[in-house]
């Protein structure tokens, strides 16, 4: 068995661990769950995540939960596979924003927009509308290759998968020319291909 375990299910945010992981290019091994089954709710994964919910890598002794901070994890971790923007770097503030993004600002506004802004009547809502988060993607990779820098990184992995998500699994992210230009250059990467044709597979 591999170091690294991918508590994994299909379809579900742990397909953006998996790409992570063909990027990263280190052995793994895949637990995959069915969530039809309720396999996450099982003691067993419980232990591991308490949370109830994927997905969640193991790493030797070292158990991450959420998604950003495995990302985060492995790209810090493997630094070699050259997907971490380091402290010290001028281009880490833009690193970190664009990594803390994806799940705090542009994955609620996804959520909240495709279930017809269903909630209302709260005093508080912590994120902008899915408008605004496109747009602001818009502008970002306006005239870029890569969200951050001058080269592919995991803040690449985190707003790709989110576009790809919020453009196409979940369509309620506007289709500005910038973002689907940006996902159909990424798709066209091997780990991607790799990661989402093993992920097709396990659909069936
Ligand atoms: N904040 C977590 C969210 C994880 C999450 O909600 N995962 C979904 C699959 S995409 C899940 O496990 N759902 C199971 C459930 O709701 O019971 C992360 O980013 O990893």
């Amino acid at each position: 068995m591999s170091d690294l375990v991918l508590y994994h299910a299909v379809p579900s945010r742990s397909m953006t661990v998996h790409w992570m992981l063909e990027e990263v290019g280190e052995p793994y091994d895949i637990e995959l769950l069915s969530l039809e089954a309720e396999d996450h709710k099982k003691p067993e994964y419980l232990k591991i995540n308490p949370m109830g919910r994927v997905p969640a890598l193991r790493h030797g002794d070292v158990v991450v939960t959420e998604t950003a901070a495995i990302i985060m994890y492995l790209a810090e971790t493997f630094a070699d596979a050259g997907l971490n923007i380091s402290p010290g770097s001028a281009d880490r503030g833009s690193f970190l924003r664009w990594m803390f993004f994806a799940p705090v600002s542009a994955e609620p506004s996804v959520l909240w927009k495709a279930q017809g802004d269903a909630v209302s009547g709260l005093e508080y809502q912590p994120f902008s509308d899915v408008e605004t988060v496109a747009n602001t993607l818009r502008l970002a990779l306006q005239d870029r290759e890569f969200i951050v820098g001058d080269h592919f990184s995991a803040a690449d992995v985190m707003i790709g998968s989110t576009i790809m998500w919020g453009t196409s699994l979940m369509p309620v992210m506007p289709k500005h020319p910038e973002l689907i230009a940006y996902w159909q250059r990424l798709e066209q990467r091997p780990a991607w291909q790799k990661a989402s044709t093993a992920d097709r597979a396990l659909m069936k």
